[in-house]
């Protein structure tokens, strides 16, 4: 029978068969070519043994948080407790991109904010809608509704964003854990887990823990594709990385206020993190 896991704890993983659940276990195989199954994979199993026999090929594998198959990824950012990070922003925008998901952003935790503070934030949000990313509030998430419909959607963002809350919202029946993030930290605990499917109205939505560190794992040249903004542009250089090289058009850009001046920076600290991960590769 074909299914899709919808949840693993440690060894143990939930499939989800035209409607029924069945607790599975991998074959050793898996193992032994050193292969391990995700949520989000579709593999094929016996019901009578409930072990998976094999799995088919995935669409995407994200690494960070760990799901396969995946159309959109709603990106959970927090305005205030924990605060937005444009560094984590465009981090996690970067990772969704390069895997082939489109990002939508959605903001939480307005209700902290005052007037002033909001507005602070607008320029930054209708730079990021420009680049044909959608930026809604959680308060506003039916907009979205036609969007997902039938569509495989990972909630990521830092741990505390209001992930789960999200979910809750939309489901009444769900009770998924969620706690408030210790102030005297400013940062969360981990209350999210385990990565898990939650079907809502007909869109997969798969809740996942929270992280507050994240890597790069890209080629210099995919993260640049990754900051679509820069493509507008014709250096110099064909392979202009857009750091030091002379006729940048993407500096120049970002001279006339044409780019995010947070996008620019974030993409040159990018670069530098994956310019010393290969150097150590080497050495
Ligand atoms: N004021 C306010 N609080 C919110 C909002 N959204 C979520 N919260 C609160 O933020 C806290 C953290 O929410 P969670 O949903 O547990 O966050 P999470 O992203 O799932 O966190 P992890 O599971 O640790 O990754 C909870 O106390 C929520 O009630 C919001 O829009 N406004
Ligand atoms: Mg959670
Ligand atoms: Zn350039």
């Amino acid at each position: 029978m074909l299914g899709r896991i919808t949840r693993q704890i440690s060894n143990q993983y939930t499939v989800n068969s035209n409607g029924s659940i069945y607790n599975c276990s991998a074959r050793g195989k898996f193992k032994n070519v050193g292969l391990s199954l995700v949520v989000g994979d579709i593999v094929e199993f016996d019901p009578d043994d409930l072990r998976i026999n094999d799995i088919k090929p995935r669409i995407n594998l994200l690494s960070r948080p760990t799901v396969a198959n995946i159309d959109y990824a709603l990106i959970v950012t927090s305005l205030k407790k924990p605060d937005l990070s444009y560094t984590l922003l465009d981090k996690l925008i970067t990772l969704v991109i390069a895997n082939n998901i489109k990002p939508i952003i959605i903001l939480t935790k307005i209700d902290l904010l005052n007037n002033k503070e909001l507005k602070e934030y607008k320029p930054a949000f209708k730079y990021y809608e420009s680049l044909d990313i959608l930026v809604i509030p959680n308060t506003k998430l039916k907009k979205l509704k036609k969007i997902l419909k039938g569509k495989n959607v990972v909630l990521t963002g830092q741990t505390g964003a209001g992930k789960s809350s999200i979910l809750n919202k939309l489901d009444k029946n769900l009770n998924i854990e969620t706690k408030p993030i210790s102030d005297a930290l400013n940062r969360g605990v981990h209350t999210t887990r385990h990565t898990e499917i939650y079907e809502i109205n007909n869109i997969f939505f798969v809740d996942t823990p929270g992280f507050s560190a994240l890597d790069l794992k890209l080629t210099k040249e995919e993260l640049i594709k990754t900051f679509k903004e820069f493509g507008k542009y014709t250096c110099l250089y064909q392979d202009c990385t857009h750091n030091n090289e002379s006729g940048c058009k993407v500096k120049e850009a970002l001279a006339k206020g044409l780019i995010l001046p947070s996008r620019y920076i974030n993409y040159i600290r990018f670069l530098k993190e994956i310019n010393e991960s290969s150097s150590k590769l080497y050495k």
